[in-house]
């Protein structure tokens, strides 16, 4: 997969080097490269925000940069539909972000991800980005953050885990939270006791089957108590 980022403050990526997503890049799997906004202005000051037409608080940013990026990343309108990348503007006015987002995103071959700073950028790059390719508004959750580069990393990394070969073992992928539509089960190593804490008795019995119950229960449990619109209707109430 390949993923473009453009961003005023690009080294917000460099985590993006460690761990899991780091030895995805190295191999190939990822090929995620993160570009400076700036780079496409023309002015001594590389300016990419302006005033509001309207008024208001903060600045808007400009147009051009955007579209002059986007030209170069996502190609231009002639290119064919299967070449089209997925153009993704994190924005606190967005759909939000699921598990499931992030596994319909993860069967793309190209993202775009344009982060926006200040009080966001010129409508009129949506729809010229819509003349590349399907754009998509996302948003984390109902909270305000700064701008889009902690909510783009989060989504890179909810994506990035699901391309085939990114993480180790693919049953670690299917036991997660939200996986299943439920929380996880809670886990446990040793030691069995520990300060006068043990571990339930049934993870020690041996009994799969036991302990595959037990564990459904424990994500119901959790979910009704901690995430109950999680919940289809009929496991909604406790028996
Ligand atoms: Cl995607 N962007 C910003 N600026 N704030 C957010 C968000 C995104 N998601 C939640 N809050």
């Amino acid at each position: 997969m390949r993923i473009d980022v453009v961003s005023i403050f690009p080294s917000y990526f460099d985590g993006l080097t460690l761990s899991l997503l780091g030895k995805a890049r190295e191999s190939g799997l990822l090929d995620l490269r993160v570009r400076d906004l700036r780079d496409w202005t023309s002015d001594r000051h590389r300016t990419v925000d302006d005033t509001p037409y309207g008024g208001g608080a903060g600045m808007v940013m400009k147009p051009e940069p955007w579209a002059l990026a986007l030209d170069e990343l996502a190609g231009r309108p002639d290119s064919t539909d299967a070449a089209r990348p997925t153009i993704i503007f994190p924005s606190p006015a967005g759909e939000v972000f699921t598990q499931k987002t992030a596994r319909d995103l993860a069967t793309r071959e190209h993202l775009v991800f344009g982060c926006g700073r200040y009080e966001g950028i010129d409508e009129r790059v949506f729809e010229y980005a819509a003349t590349l390719g399907e754009v998509r508004l996302i948003s984390l959750g109902d909270y305000v953050l700064n701008g889009g580069e902690v909510a783009t990393m989060a989504m890179i990394e909810a994506i990035g885990r699901l391309i085939p070969g990114v993480v180790g073992n693919p049953e670690s992928l299917v036991e997660e939270s939200h996986e299943d539509g439920l929380l996880e089960y809670p886990s446990y190593t040793k030691p069995s006791s520990w300060r006068e804490r043990p571990v339930p008795d049934v993870l020690l019995s041996g009994n799969h089957a036991a302990i595959a119950a037990w564990r459904r229960e424990q994500q119901l449990e959790r979910t009704r108590a901690r995430r109950p619109d999680l919940l289809p209707d009929e496991e909604a109430s406790a028996d």
